[in-house]
């Protein structure tokens, strides 16, 4: 007889459905659309007032390479990215997709072919988990802002949005991630969300959804910072490149491999993942100084990458100017991003330290003296010019306990410190 499965309770369902995606730690996020042509933000229909008529004729002059997202996926593999998230249709209302709801679309004008397609194989080429963003505000659509008064035009809206939604989550396999942007101009109940995400659910059982239609979905979406959400909660942190999402060349102020390395520890400490932004130009080659950027993270988490992948659970809030640290278990990963020189000292660490070595390199000499540890006979020279991880090996779970004031902890070291009882509050009579 077939064993038949219980059905498994919604949170224990949301935890199934989340676990490949809490130990993916980077993404590739793709904006591509009419506006890339313009080259000024995708939000310049809007910034410039372009009428909807004037903006139109841009799907007929969109005229892609070829498979241009053959080339996103090997870099976003190069990169260390398991996943990537690309704009199915932004807020312009210009589907990148075959849509029997509109002809405004990639397969019946300018390109000739169905981009969410070649985008899907290609993520598939390398392994990549496959997430569809799609815009729910829409500029093009004549209900798009009357929806809001009219219930009329409301019912239609929402069938657009929602037939678009199943078109897109029945025509392209299995799909991991549906990532809804801006809600504007409808509450939840407006867009029936619930039976939105119902209906996601349906037709793709294993799919995770963000919160972005009004309800909380299966993880948060801090945009343009790294905040963690309360503890249990899965998050994303999605971040620019440059400051613009669509391809935008007068914005030159690109992320450094640096930089990016530390916001992957960043998201690691907090548990979450970085969702980093790529704006390809309308042929959709990628904008230097991108790819470089991403190969050299690439080789960087070749190196160092249990770091990020594997570590989370920093120790809370304490800074040190030479860097800061990711968590496994009993073993600290120091992120060098300033380094010091031969000598490396780091404060307040409060549990005995029995190993330290270079990530992935040779041992390194220490001393510790109660809540003082330092690291002698290091290379002058950083031995990554990103950031050297140094791996510290501790019996038991290091923390970090570094006040304002220079008290420094003199009788059991490795104990933790010891509390005073709190002092009784007399209320004030
Ligand atoms: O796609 C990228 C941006 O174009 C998009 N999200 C990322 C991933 C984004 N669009 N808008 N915003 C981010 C900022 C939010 C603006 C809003 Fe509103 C405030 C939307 C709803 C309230 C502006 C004001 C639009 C309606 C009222």
């Amino acid at each position: 007889m077939p064993a038949t499965r219980k059905p498994l309770k919604p949170q224990d369902d949301q935890q199934r459905r989340l676990a490949w995606f809490r130990d993916a730690r980077f993404g590739m996020f793709i904006h591509w659309g009419l506006y890339s042509q313009l080259g000024r933000h995708e939000w310049v229909m809007n910034r410039e007032r372009i009428p909807v008529a004037e903006y139109e004729p841009l799907a007929d002059s969109f005229k892609p390479g070829k498979w241009p997202a053959r080339k996103w996926a090997q870099l976003a593999k190069e990169a260390g990215q398991r996943y990537m998230v690309m704009t199915t249709k932004h807020h312009e209302g210009f589907c990148l997709f075959d849509s029997a709801l509109t002809d405004y679309n990639a397969k019946r004008r300018g390109p000739g072919r169905d981009l969410v397609a070649e985008y899907v194989e290609a993520c598939r080429e390398q392994g990549l988990r496959v997430g569809f963003y799609y815009s729910l505000m829409d500029w093009h659509h004549p209900d798009g802002a009357r929806c809001a008064r009219n219930e009329k035009a409301r019912r239609r809206f929402v069938d657009y949005i929602h037939g678009q939604i199943r078109e897109l989550l029945t025509n392209y396999g299995k799909i991991d991630i549906l990532w809804y942007d801006v809600n504007w101009p409808l509450s939840p109940e407006g867009w029936e969300s619930e039976r939105m995400n119902q209906m996601a659910l349906e037709l793709q059982p294993d799919i995770i959804i963000n919160n972005r239609n009004g309800l909380p979905g299966d993880f948060g979406t801090p945009e343009q910072h790294i905040t963690p959400e309360a503890a249990g909660r899965m998050w994303e942190a999605c971040m620019t490149f440059n400051t613009s999402w669509g391809y935008t060349p007068i914005d030159t102020d690109y992320k450094s491999a640096r930089h990016v390395v530390e916001m992957l520890r960043q998201v690691a400490a907090g548990g979450g993942n970085l969702l980093l932004n790529i704006g390809p130009d309308p042929l959709g080659n990628v904008p230097a100084p991108c790819p470089s950027v991403l190969r050299q993270v690439g080789a960087w988490l070749q190196q160092y990458g249990p770091s990020v992948y594997e570590a989370t659970d920093p120790f809370q809030g304490e800074w040190l100017i030479t860097g800061a640290f990711t968590r496994k278990g009993d073993t600290l990963y120091f992120h060098c991003n300033r380094w010091p020189g031969s000598e490396l000292a780091i404060g307040g660490l409060v549990c005995e330290i029995t190993s330290a070595r270079l990530m992935g390199g040779p041992k390194v000499k220490f001393r510790q003296v109660k809540d003082r540890l330092v690291l002698s006979g290091l290379p002058e020279k950083a031995p990554n010019p990103l950031t050297t991880v140094i791996e510290l090996g501790f019996k038991g779970e290091p923390r970090q306990v570094l006040g304002a004031g220079h008290v420094v902890i003199d009788k059991d070291p490795w104990a933790a410190p010891t509390r005073k009882p709190a002092a009784k509050k007399t209320k004030a009579k």
